[in-house]
C-alpha cells in the first residue's frame, strides 16, 4: 500500500496511547483522522491535542471514516472485537500487546486479517528499544560467538497500579503484562524455545493475578531465564528498564541500570552508555520505552510502504502467545510446557 500519507485512527486513548499519539504526531507519513474511546472525554481530549474527529464508538468510527489503518491501544479484552472490526471494514491494523488471552481468539484475529490480505502487526515494542536493537546487532556480528545463556529481567516495586488500575482486576497479570515482552526479547536474541517451566506467585494480596514470575526457557542449545516482579523492594529507580545478560561462546553482553552496556568479546571489554534519542515529548523514566514507540511506528510504515511482513506480525505473535499462555499452562499443571502445543 504505497501512499504519501496514511490516514489512521487511534482507538483507546488511555494511559499508553498518549505515547502512540505523540510518536505519530512527529511522523510525517501519517495523518490522524480520528480518535476513539468509550470514554468520550478521552477521545475528545486526544483529538483536541493531536487532531481528527472524536468518536465514542469504534463501529461509528469505521462507518464514517475512510482509513488506511487503525492503531488499537485499548485493554486486552477488546482487542479481538477491534481487530475483527478492522478486518470487516478492510482496514490494516496494529494492535497493542498482549494480542489476546486465548489462542482461539488470537488465531481468529490473525485469520480475519489474512483472509482479507490486510497488514497486521502487534505493538510488541521491547525489541524496538534502542539498546535492544544494539544488542541484537552485536549478537548478529558474531562478537560473542554462539549465545548459550540469557537472563532477561524486569523487577521493580514501582506502583504500576496507579496508572494502570485495570491490572489490579486482571486474572492474568505480570506474565501477560511484562513477561510477554521478555519472551519476545529471548526469541529475538537467542531463538525459539522448545520447552518452558514457570514458577509464579501473587505477593500483593490486593491483586487477582500473579505479580512475580520466573520462567526457565530451554532452547535447542541454550537456556534463558525470564524473571519479572512488581514487588521487588530493592532500588527500583530504574523502572521501566529491562536488564539483559547474554553469554556466548566467545564473550558476553550485559545491559544494566541506565542503559549501561558492557560487551566482552574475546579479550576485549567495552563499556558504553546507550543514548536514548530525545523526541521532545519523551521524558524519564519512560524515555526508553517511549522511544521504542517511535521505532515501532517507523517499522509499520516501512512495512506498509514496501509490502514487508512486520517483525511482530500477527502470525509471529501466535508463537509468542503460545509461550505466554504456555507459561500459565505450566503454572496450572506444575509441569514443563512443550512450546507449540497451543498452535496445533
Ligand atoms: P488504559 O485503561 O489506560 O487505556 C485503555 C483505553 O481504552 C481506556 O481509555 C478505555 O476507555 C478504552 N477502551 C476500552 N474499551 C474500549 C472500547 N470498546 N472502545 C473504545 N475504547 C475503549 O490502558 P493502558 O494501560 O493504556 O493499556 C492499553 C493497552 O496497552 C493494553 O493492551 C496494555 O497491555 C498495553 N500497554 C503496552 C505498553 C507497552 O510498552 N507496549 C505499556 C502499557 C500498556
Ligand atoms: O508493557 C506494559 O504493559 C507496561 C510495562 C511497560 C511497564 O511493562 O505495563
Amino acid at each position: 500500500m504505497k501512499k504519501e500519507k496514511y490516514r489512521y485512527a487511534l482507538i483507546g486513548c488511555g494511559f499508553f496511547a498518549q505515547n502512540h499519539l505523540h510518536a505519530w504526531s512527529q511522523n510525517p507519513d501519517v495523518e490522524l483522522v480520528a480518535t476513539c474511546d468509550v470514554d468520550f472525554e478521552k477521545a475528545k481530549a486526544a483529538a483536541e491535542t493531536f487532531g481528527g474527529t472524536a468518536y465514542s464508538s469504534a463501529e461509528k468510527l469505521f462507518a464514517n471514516e475512510k482509513l488506511d489503518f487503525v492503531d488499537i491501544a485499548t485493554t486486552p479484552p477488546t482487542h479481538k472485537m477491534m481487530v475483527e472490526l478492522a478486518a470487516k471494514n478492510g482496514v490494516a491494523a496494529i494492535c497493542q500487546k498482549p494480542l489476546a488471552w486465548d489462542m482461539g481468539d488470537a488465531k481468529a484475529m490473525v485469520e480475519a486479517m489474512s483472509d482479507k490480505n490486510l497488514p497486521f502487526m502487534v505493538h510488541e515494542n521491547f525489541r524496538f528499544q534502542t539498546p535492544m536493537r544494539k544488542i541484537k546487532e552485536i549478537i548478529d556480528s558474531g562478537a560473542i560467538g554462539r549465545p548459550f545463556f540469557g537472563r532477561i529481567c524486569f523487577r521493580t516495586a514501582h506502583d504500576v497500579y496507579s496508572a494502570q488500575s485495570w491490572l489490579v482486576e486482571s486474572e492474568r497479570m505480570i506474565i501477560v503484562d511484562v513477561a510477554v515482552h521478555l519472551f519476545d526479547l529471548a526469541r529475538y536474541f537467542i531463538g525459539e524455545p522448545k520447552t518452558i517451566f514457570t514458577s509464579a506467585h501473587r505477593v500483593n494480596p490486593i491483586i487477582k493475578g500473579e505479580d512475580s514470575a520466573t520462567i526457565l526457557m530451554h532452547m535447542e542449545d541454550a537456556t534463558c531465564i525470564v524473571d519479572a516482579s512488581y514487588e521487588t523492594r530493592s532500588d527500583h529507580s530504574t523502572y521501566p528498564q529491562t536488564f539483559v545478560i547474554i553469554e556466548g561462546t566467545k564473550g558476553a553482553i550485559t545491559l544494566s541500570a541506565d542503559y549501561h552496556l558492557q560487551v566482552v568479546s574475546g579479550t576485549s571489554v567495552s563499556n558504553e552508555v546507550i543514548e536514548i534519542p530525545d523526541h521532545g515529548w519523551t521524558s524519564q523514566p519512560w524515555n526508553g520505552i517511549q522511544d521504542s514507540v517511535v521505532n515501532v511506528n517507523k517499522h509499520w510504515i516501512d512495512c506498509l510502504r514496501n509490502a514487508k511482513t512486520p517483525e511482530t506480525s500477527g502470525e509471529d505473535t501466535l508463537k509468542l502467545l503460545d509461550i505466554t499462555l504456555g507459561a500459565y499452562e505450566s503454572i496450572n499443571s506444575g509441569q514443563v510446557f512443550t512450546v507449540g502445543s497451543l498452535l496445533k
